[in-house]
């Protein structure tokens, strides 16, 4: 079974970047997950384009960049300049006005183009942009904080999120709270990905390769 295990970097230890990004490639981590946020649309600010700039320097692995920013439109270049091509971006639809606008941007500049679908936002709403988009991460914690309880009402949507994954041809990501179990839940499922946090991966005074070769293993249960 194959899937992918993003590294949550708002997780991570910041007293030697480096040193985490390496030690995360060298545990097989497929991508970096940097959740950019502006204290308005999320009461948070986690990372920013510095922290987004510094780990795509300092590793040829691709972004996952989650956008938790109001009108995402107004400040998309600056990001898209700050990436590879093949790298992805996540916008909440419900931050802009137009959101396919920014997905059509996202995709003219030859990255990724993703929605990020908060707990309380329900298919419906996004269900066209479901059709441009190539990710789907599915919260299931409210955006903002790492270190949150999962909600376990999500789980309806994600099921019916599984069950349109093919007709509208997207691959759907996992983001909040994700532990083990939820792996061996719902990777046979078809979910594509698991955005690794505190729940799994960060500050368990483990070895990231130890951790991520137990989470490879799950396949094989
Ligand atoms: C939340 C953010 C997430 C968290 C992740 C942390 O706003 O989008 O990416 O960083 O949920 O993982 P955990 O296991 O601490 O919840
Ligand atoms: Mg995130």
């Amino acid at each position: 079974m194959k899937f992918e295990l993003n590294a949550s970097m708002m997780c991570a230890r910041y007293g030697n970047l480096e040193r985490e990004v390496r030690e995360l490639e060298e545990g097989g981590i497929d991508s970096f997950h940097v959740d950019i946020m502006d204290g308005r649309y999320v009461p948070n600010y986690a990372m920013g384009l510095n922290d987004l700039r510094y780990i795509a320097s300092a590793t040829k692995l691709p972004m996952d960049v989650h956008l938790m920013i109001e009108h995402p439109d107004t400040h998309i270049d600056i990001f898209l300049n700050s990436l590879r091509k093949g790298d992805t971006v996540y916008i909440h639809p419900e931050a802009e006005y137009h959101p396919s606008n920014t997905l059509q941007k996202i995709i003219n500049a030859g990255m990724v183009p993703g929605i990020a679908i908060n707990p309380g936002t329900s298919v419906e709403t996004v269900i066209e942009m479901l059709r441009i988009v190539d990710k789907v991460l599915v919260m299931s914690v409210n955006p903002g904080n790492a270190g949150q309880m999962y909600l376990p009402y999500v789980g309806n949507k994600i099921q019916r999120l599984l069950s349109l994954k093919e007709e509208m041809n997207y691959r759907l990501y996992w983001d909040g709270a994700c532990s083990a179990d939820k792996i061996m839940k719902y990777a046979p499922q078809g979910m594509d990905g698991f955005v690794l946090g505190t729940t799994l991966l960060f500050g368990k005074g483990r070895p990231y390769c130890d951790i991520l070769q137990d989470v490879r293993k799950l396949r094989f249960e």
